[in-house]
């Protein structure tokens, strides 16, 4: 298979996960700090790390085929790449919002309490397509780091900035008013790839759906007399359709199901009502559709 070159951030907030979900989808490489590239062991796969800010030019020029970023990232470079990028695959870490935030205190009613004021941001596309969208007309001043210190030093009235708990609002006086953008780490890739690279894509993205999904669902088994069992099965959405085996002691029966993260609980309590017994719930860690 042709080698597809994947470009990480070298270091930050999506280096950890994005080289986990490589090692999760099994694929063996020996990343020694300091270095620019890597190469998989054991998958048609080059490694780049880079600055994340990078990323999207380095695919749309042809550096890289594919790149892990924030989404907040592609959307603030959009219209800025010497070539389109798409997204890929969506993949569930780095789950931040770009919000605007006033200092405690500041009367906020809309959107339209912006108008004409200053707003710190280090995202200002996307702040400006926002504003617009609004018709707020507003001075942004783009600003490439500690934007949250801004208000309190006089330099703007408020801050469009990421943010993931709050802490850092809270801590300097801040109050979230809008969220403007939802972004996760994507997998991104040039559009067209040669068939070959493409096929090295497809898959890899079958790979990490796998992991994916797995990481979404989980494997229960559990004991029920028979009398139960019907019962219990309806609760039993499944992959296909739930596993049911006889004990050793007779008149019971052991019922395997896959069920989905988000509805977990929920599906535990009614299963216990209906008469499940000994629920043992393990962890998925691939699953092939
Ligand atoms: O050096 P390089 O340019 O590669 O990295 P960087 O400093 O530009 O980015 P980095 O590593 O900070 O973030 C990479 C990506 O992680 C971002 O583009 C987002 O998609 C995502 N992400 C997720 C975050 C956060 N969560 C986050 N909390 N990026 C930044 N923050 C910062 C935010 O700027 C603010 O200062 O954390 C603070 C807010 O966090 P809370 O938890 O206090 O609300
Ligand atoms: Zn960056």
């Amino acid at each position: 298979m042709p080698l597809l070159r994947l470009a990480i951030q070298k270091s930050g907030r999506l280096t950890e996960e994005s080289l986990e979900l490589m090692q999760e989808c099994g694929i063996d490489f020996n990343k020694s700090g300091g270095k620019l590239k890597a190469s998989a062991y054991n998958f048609p796969l080059e490694f780049l790390f880079l600055r994340d800010d990078d990323i999207p030019e380095y695919i749309a020029d042809g550096v890289a085929d594919l790149g892990i970023v924030g989404e907040n990232v592609i959307a603030e470079e959009n219209g800025k790449l010497s070539a389109p990028v798409e997204i890929v695959e969506r993949l569930g870490f780095s789950r931040c919002r770009l919000s605007l935030a006033v200092a405690r205190g500041v009367e906020y009613g809309s959107v339209q309490s912006l108008q004409g004021k200053r707003i710190a941001t280090s995202f200002p596309n996307i702040l400006q397509g926002f504003l617009q969208e609004n018709g707020v007309n507003a001075e942004i001043h783009e600003i490439s780091g500690s934007v949250e210190i801004a208000p309190s030093i006089g330099l703007a009235d408020a801050i469009c900035d990421i943010v993931s708990s709050g802490s850092t609002l809270l801590s300097n006086g801040l109050v979230e008013v809008e969220t403007i953008f939802r972004s996760e780490a994507v997998l991104l890739s040039r559009p067209n790839l040669p068939p070959a690279k493409q096929r090295t894509l497809d898959n890899l993205r079958f790979r990490i759906q796998s992991v994916n999904r797995a990481k979404h669902n989980k494997y229960i088994l559990l004991n029920a007399r028979n009398e139960a069992v019907s019962a219990i099965l309806n609760l039993l959405p499944g992959m296909k359709s739930p596993t049911v085996l006889p004990l050793a002691e007779s008149g019971w029966s052991s019922i395997h199901a896959v069920v989905q993260e988000d509805t977990f609980w929920e599906i535990i309590e009614k299963l216990r009502a209906a008469g499940a017994e000994g629920i043992l719930v393990v962890p998925i860690e691939k699953m092939i559709v």
